[in-house]
């Protein structure tokens, strides 16, 4: 069977990854940015067996051989931790499928590259969250990935984007983005363009942080947005962390403040009305009582003074990553019209403002939960 669309002939795809039974679905799936997702389903024999099909972005994964050993290592300790307590570990992680030439994914002769793993089940994604003890699960789940993968050897992991989170680094290259003006756009983000340039002494407030060994590398997600994390659909557990693809060495503050930047926004990332973007205090409350539920123990007290802190730099971060590909002519993240990454950006620097007026209240809440940290070390 050929996928038309995309120039894939599924029969060798099965073939290689040593798939059984008859394609009964074959569909695009999920909101990322950056990946080509599709859910496959099989049968065999009456049994569906469902997939995720991936096509990997290789213009940003520029190694796919090294990403996948990253991924195989990192899913395969989280298996182990999972067997090692006794709790099914099955749905918990994701397991991808080998090649018959042992590799873990698989180049076409389009040059497309392709992963498979199994489809979780009976559970949802959000791209916008509403209810806050759904994302106090998110806390809590991406809290205790970086707490399991405390005991991962960091030396081993292969750096898949460098500097991804060295925030002046992206002050850099907006800065070359704003001087090349390579798209001709530079005339419509004159605002945005200050907006960003008035807060550049807080770029590299978290890299001089660990610069100086005031806080900790750790094995961390890196991608912590919220449709990066599958709940339970019977009882809104946040049971697998998903999008492994930048799990690198970091900092826990990149996990933390992304996942306030993009699920305690009022609205979603890419709302083009900047009115209706603003922090959600109830959310972030909720939030920080998860990570912190989880991760609490393990971090250090610098760490915890400059979570608030965190959710303001990721979401600028972010806002100056947007307009950055604005102004390079959207080669980066996908797009679904011209001016997609400019609405974007728009809704991330409002979300700073709003963040920064509501900083006193942020610190508030951290503190309250800080103290109720059982024997929080250090
Ligand atoms: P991208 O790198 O493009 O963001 P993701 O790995 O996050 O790709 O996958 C995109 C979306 O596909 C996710 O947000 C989620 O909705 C869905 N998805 C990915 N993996 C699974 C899985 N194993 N089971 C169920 N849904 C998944
Ligand atoms: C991308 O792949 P996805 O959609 O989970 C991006 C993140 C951004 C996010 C913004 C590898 O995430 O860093 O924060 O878009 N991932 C990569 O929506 O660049
Ligand atoms: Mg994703």
């Amino acid at each position: 069977m050929e996928n038309q669309d995309l120039n894939l002939d599924m029969d060798i795809i099965s073939l290689k990854f040593g798939i059984s039974g008859e394609l009964t679905d074959f569909r695009r799936y999920g909101n990322g940015n950056i990946n080509g997702t599709f859910f496959l389903e099989f049968n065999n024999d009456g049994h569906a067996d469902k997939y995720i099909l991936q096509k990997i972005n290789t213009d940003v994964f520029t190694n796919p051989a090294g990403l996948m050993k990253n991924i195989i290592d990192i899913t395969e300790h989280i298996k182990k931790h999972y067997s090692l307590k006794g709790i099914d570990g099955s749905r918990r992680t994701l397991e991808f499928l080998q090649c018959d030439d042992g590799e873990y994914c698989f180049t076409d002769e389009n040059g497309n590259c392709w992963r498979i793993y199994n489809f979780i089940d009976n559970a949802f994604t959000c791209n916008t969250i509403d209810n806050a003890d759904i994302f106090c699960e998110a806390g809590r789940a991406f809290g205790e990935f970086i707490n399991i993968l405390s005991s991962f050897d960091t030396s081993a992991l292969y750096e898949t984007i460098p500097d991804f989170h060295n925030t002046p680094k992206r002050l850099d290259a907006f800065k070359q983005a704003v001087s090349l003006n390579k798209a001709g756009r530079l005339c419509k983000v004159q605002k945005e363009v200050e907006f960003i340039l008035a807060r550049q002494s807080d770029a590299s407030v978290l890299t001089d942080l660990s610069e100086a060994g005031l806080i900790p590398l750790r094995v961390t997600h890196n991608d912590t947005k919220i449709n990066n994390i599958l709940f339970d659909e019977k009882t809104n557990e946040g049971i697998c962390v998903i999008d492994l693809d930048t799990v690198m060495t970091g900092l826990s503050l990149y996990d933390f403040g992304d996942c306030i930047r993009s699920g305690a926004n009022k609205t979603a990332e890419d709302d083009p009305n900047t009115d209706n973007v603003g922090i959600d205090l109830a959310l972030y409350e909720a939030f920080t009582s998860g990570f912190l539920s989880s991760a609490g123990q393990a971090l250090t007290e610098t760490e915890k003074e400059y979570l608030p802190f965190s959710a303001k730099l990721l979401t600028l971060e972010c806002g100056m990553r947007f307009l950055t590909d604005y102004l390079n002519g959207d080669t980066y993240f996908r797009t679904a019209y011209p001016e997609h990454n400019l609405d974007r950006c728009r809704n991330q620097l409002k979300l700073v403002e709003d963040i920064e007026s509501n900083m006193d209240t942020l610190k508030e809440i951290n503190e309250k939960y800080c103290r109720d940290i059982p024997r929080a070390n250090k």
